[in-house]
């Protein structure tokens, strides 16, 4: 029987305190707009430590965390040999600005996993990952349109925030201001799994297109799989026009599969994008595919990318360490066992509790929508029941889980998961699914 703490409101006094002071420094006092809360409501918890597939707040509240930084965290948190990479490399020097045999190893490992990638760069981050395989797209091809996904989140690039999901979509603001009406008018941005929308806007705009980006798995607005044949028509649609098809792989990546959303569904695109798990926690994004469009980027080719902290050392030796774990034998198995029992005990939980609710899950990235209903693309998520996710994340908080603060993520679970911890989830659950709906029969009362 999992029983709320005694007395939480005192015990988030210091995570209080430390969001009003950051507020003070830090715009919403985060350096990152959804781990504010403003999806769920409440003070942010301020995170001390973590260990495995556990946190612990500033208040010393412990969780099971399913959040995991928003994906790199597959291992968990402080995995023993990731940390001891991290500490070896260190004592080495923390950057060189220089080439290293760490970067050779880690992209041998990365193409080893993805064998439509030929070539790869390394950068910093999914968004910097992102934006440059479109300026690549675009001198490759020689045109200047993109088309993506409504709901689809790839970072924030100017041309990218266009109908985006993730923070965009939890704040309400999926076309940011800033963005250049010229910029935001070389996106076009359809349905997900809607093949006839694309189809339409490539026939709308005949050899126009660059490329098309897509999350293979979209996960940005909330978990949603690819439709039977999606990805094998956007394949054929984007080889016949000419346009270029990049995977955005940087949550999919190492996660759904060793080799991704492309392995998983057998699918071999043009450039790939990569960021959080190959990194294992560290500042990675990385961007790679065909040898005759990655050999267009300088110093070999015309296209210019650059970056003072690309291939840092110390990421490298986290995402080899990390990364070497994923190669072992059964771990995808693992995963997908251990991901299959929580989200149907999830919904046996809802079912139980008389919630409407709907789960979609890939491997062992997953979301419960509040809706009846299934959610197969951006309209369907946006019409679950966001008052019930914030209710039912605060309970959750309440029992030690901490979910994603938003309706439109997605949860993750890590090879430090246990059976344990999926039992107290459950339990967790059950108390929490009775509590969304006894606040609302209480506020129906009053
Ligand atoms: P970063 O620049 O945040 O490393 O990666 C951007 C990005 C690109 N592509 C996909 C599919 C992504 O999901 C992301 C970033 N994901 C969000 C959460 N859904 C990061 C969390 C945040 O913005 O703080």
């Amino acid at each position: 029987m999992s029983v709320p703490r005694e007395g939480l409101a005192a015990r988030t006094q210091r995570s209080e305190a430390l969001f009003a002071e950051a507020q003070k420094h830090l715009p919403g006092g985060v350096d990152s707009p959804v781990r504010a809360f403003r999806g769920v409501g409440g003070t942010p918890r301020f995170i001390a430590r973590a260990k495995g597939s556990a946190v612990w707040d500033e208040d010393g509240n412990h969780y099971v965390d399913y959040l995991a930084s928003w994906g790199p965290l597959i291992a968990g948190h402080a995995h023993p040999g990731v940390v001891a990479a991290i500490q070896e490399a260190a004592t080495r020097g923390t950057s060189y600005g220089a080439p290293t045999q760490a970067e050779v190893e880690l992209a041998q490992l990365v193409k080893q996993a993805f064998p439509s990638i030929e070539l790869v760069r390394f950068v910093s981050s999914g968004t910097e990952a992102t934006m440059t395989a479109l300026r690549l797209a675009r001198a490759f091809t020689g045109r200047d349109l993109i088309l993506k996904f409504d709901g689809g989140y790839h970072g924030h690039a100017d041309g990218l925030l266009v109908q985006a999901g993730s923070g965009p979509l939890t704040l309400g603001a999926p076309d940011s201001p800033g963005v250049p009406a010229v910029a935001a008018a070389q996106t076009l941005s359809v349905p997900y799994n809607d093949v006839v929308a694309a189809r339409d806007a490539l026939a709308a705009h005949p050899r126009q297109v660059a490329a098309v980006i897509v999350e293979p798995v979209a996960g940005n607005m909330g978990v949603i799989p690819p439709a039977p044949g999606f990805l094998e028509h956007l394949r054929e649609l984007t080889r016949a026009d000419g346009a270029l098809l990049i995977f955005d792989e940087v949550i999919t990546g190492f996660r759904v599969a060793l080799g991704g959303a492309q392995e998983r569904f057998r699918i071999r695109p043009d450039l790939t994008c990569l960021g959080k798990i190959v990194g294992g926690g560290l500042p990675v994004g990385a961007y790679g595919g065909r040898a005759d469009i990655m050999q267009q980027i300088s110093p070999l080719g015309p296209v210019y990318q650059a970056g003072t902290l690309s291939g840092n050392p110390l990421a490298m030796a986290a995402g080899l360490a990390t990364l070497r774990l994923l190669t072992e034998p059964g771990v995808y198995d693992h995963l997908e066992r251990l991901s299959a029992r929580l989200t149907d005990g999830l919904g046996n939980a809802a079912l139980s509790a008389g919630v409407a609710y709907t789960t979609n899950r890939v491997g062992s990235m997953f979301t419960g929508f509040f809706c009846p209903e299934p959610v197969t693309d951006y309209a369907s998520a946006k019409a679950a029941d966001t008052r019930r996710y914030a209710r039912f994340f605060h309970a959750m908080l309440e029992h030690g889980v901490y979910l994603a603060p938003s309706q439109f993520e997605a949860g993750f679970v890590s090879l430090a998961h246990t059976e344990a911890d999926i039992d107290a989830t459950l339990a967790a659950a059950a108390e929490a699914f009775g509590e969304v709906t006894s606040r609302e029969s209480r506020v129906a009362g009053e």
